[in-house]
C-alpha cells in the first residue's frame, strides 16, 4: 500500500480507553474497550469497539493499543511562540531583588523582545521558534495559536504573523495565527498610546486582514499597556474587518476588561486574575471562554488568583494554555501547565483535561473542528501510557506520550 493510497485509506485504533470530551457527556466522556476510525484525515467512529458499525473495520489498517489511553490532541490556545532571544537576563535581576518596572525601565521588558524580534530576520524567527514548537508537540499537542505582539510596526507584525504561518509547512501542527499589534507601546511612540492604536487600525490592522495573515485580533487591555476605550477602538476596527477577537483582560488589575471582551462576543478573555463578578457573568452571557494561564501567574510571583469558583457558577468555560513568552511565562509544556492550574487554582482533573482540549478548541473559534473524539472532526490524537488520565496533570517534568497522530497519520 502506497503512501498516497494509505492517506485516503482508513484507519482503526483498536483496544484503547477513551476520553472523547464530547460535550454533555459525563465527566471526560470516557469510553472502556473502546475505538477511533478516521479516513482522509477525519475521525469517522470514535466510541465502544462493540458499537462500532461493521464497515469501519474492514479493510482497515489497524493499530492495536493495548489498552492505552486515546485524547483528543492537545491545543495550546494562547502563545506568544514567535519571539527572538530570551530574557533570562530579566530573570537574573528580578531574582537579584529587582521588579518588573524596575527591569522595564533598564530597557528590559516587551520592549526588550522588540528590539530583538526587529533585529531577526523572518527566517531566523521561524528557526528560533522550532524547538518551542517542537516541544509542544512532543507532548502530544496538534493545534496552536501564536499570537504577534513584539512587533509593533507594520513590517515587523507582519513578520511575525508570516513566521508563524510558516510553522505548518515545518511540522505537521496546525497554527492559527493571532494580531496583538496593541500589545505595548513601542518606542518610537514617544508615549502617546492613541496615535499608536491609529497605526493600529489605519495601518496594521487592514494590512493583516489584507494578507490574511490572522484569524483573529487581540489586545492587552492593562494600565501599562492599553485602556478599555483604546482596546475597544481596535476591536471595532476588528469587527469591521471580519475578525473574530480575544483579549489579555485583568492580569495585573481590574480594568473590567472581560466585560469588555465580552461585550464585543470576544472568542476568549485571558488571564484573567482580578476580574470580578460582573465580568464573569457577562462573559458566561456572551459564551466568552476563560482562559487560564498560570505559568504567567506563576513566573511573575502573582498572588491574586483568576476567580475560577465565579466561573463555575456563572457557567464561564475555562481554557487553559502556557501563555509561552519570553517575559512572563518561558513554559513550553501543557502537561505542566495543568498541574499548576490544578495545584495552584484548583482546578480538577476533567477541568484542566477539558481546558487544553475541548474548551481550548472553542476558544479558538474551531470546536467544529478539532477539541473532541467526534466523527467529522480531524484525527488528532494523542495515546498516552497512563493507568488513568489524572496522571496526565499529576506528574510533573514526565512525558507518557506513547503516539502522536496528526489528521490520522
Ligand atoms: N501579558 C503577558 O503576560 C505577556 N504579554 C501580555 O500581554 C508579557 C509578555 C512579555 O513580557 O514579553
Ligand atoms: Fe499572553
Amino acid at each position: 500500500m502506497g503512501g498516497e493510497n494509505r492517506q485516503g485509506g482508513l484507519r482503526l485504533w483498536r483496544n484503547a480507553r477513551l476520553v472523547t470530551m464530547v460535550e454533555g457527556a459525563a465527566g471526560l466522556g470516557i469510553v472502556e474497550k473502546g475505538a477511533v476510525a478516521a479516513r482522509d484525515g477525519l475521525i469517522v467512529y470514535a466510541g465502544a469497539e462493540a458499537d462500532m458499525p461493521a464497515p469501519f473495520g474492514q479493510g482497515a489498517e489497524t493499530i492495536d493499543c493495548e489498552g492505552r489511553w486515546i485524547t483528543p490532541g492537545l491545543i495550546d490556545c494562547h502563545t506568544h511562540l514567535v519571539y527572538a532571544g530570551n530574557r533570562a537576563n530579566e530573570f537574573e535581576m528580578r531574582l537579584a531583588g529587582a521588579t518588573y518596572e524596575e527591569v522595564a525601565r533598564a530597557g528590559g521588558g516587551i520592549v526588550s523582545s522588540v528590539k530583538s524580534l526587529r533585529a531577526a530576520s523572518e527566517d531566523e524567527l521561524v528557526a528560533q521558534t522550532l524547538p518551542r514548537l517542537d516541544a509542544l508537540i512532543a507532548e502530544g499537542v496538534t493545534t496552536v495559536e501564536v499570537k504577534s505582539g513584539y512587533g509593533l510596526d507594520l513590517d515587523n507584525e507582519k513578520k511575525s504573523l508570516r513566521a508563524a504561518r510558516r510553522l505548518d509547512g515545518e511540522r505537521q501542527v496546525m497554527i492559527r495565527t493571532t494580531c496583538l499589534a496593541a500589545h505595548a507601546l513601542p518606542p518610537e511612540a514617544k508615549g502617546d498610546k492613541d496615535a499608536f492604536v491609529d497605526l493600529v487600525n489605519e495601518t496594521i490592522l487592514p494590512a493583516v486582514a489584507a494578507e490574511k495573515l490572522a484569524d483573529a485580533v487581540d489586545g492587552f487591555c492593562e494600565g501599562i499597556a492599553f485602556s478599555p476605550e483604546q482596546v475597544a477602538r481596535v476591536f471595532d476596527k476588528a469587527k469591521a474587518l471580519g475578525l473574530p477577537v480575544k483579549l489579555h483582560a485583568d492580569q495585573l488589575s481590574n480594568l473590567h476588561g472581560a466585560a469588555l471582551a465580552a461585550r464585543y462576543g470576544a472568542l476568549s478573555a485571558d488571564h484573567l486574575e482580578y476580574t470580578d463578578e460582573e465580568g464573569a457573568a457577562a462573559m458566561a452571557k456572551a459564551g466568552t471562554v476563560a482562559t487560564i494561564l498560570p505559568g504567567a501567574y506563576y513566573f511573575i510571583r502573582e498572588t491574586k488568583k483568576p476567580p475560577v469558583d465565579l466561573f463555575r457558577r456563572h457557567g464561564v468555560k475555562m481554557a487553559v494554555a502556557t501563555d509561552s513568552n519570553p517575559g512572563t511565562s518561558p513554559l513550553t509544556s501543557l502537561l505542566l501547565t495543568m498541574n499548576m492550574g490544578a495545584t495552584l487554582f484548583g482546578l480538577t482533573v476533567d477541568e484542566c483535561l477539558a481546558g487544553i482540549t475541548r474548551e481550548a478548541a472553542r476558544a479558538l473559534g474551531m470546536l467544529d473542528r478539532t477539541g473532541t473524539l467526534e466523527a467529522g472532526k480531524s484525527a488528532d490524537l494523542a495515546i498516552w501510557d497512563i493507568e488513568r488520565p489524572a496522571e496526565l496533570v499529576y506528574r510533573m517534568g514526565f512525558n507518557p506520550l506513547h503516539a502522536r497522530i496528526w489528521r490520522g497519520q
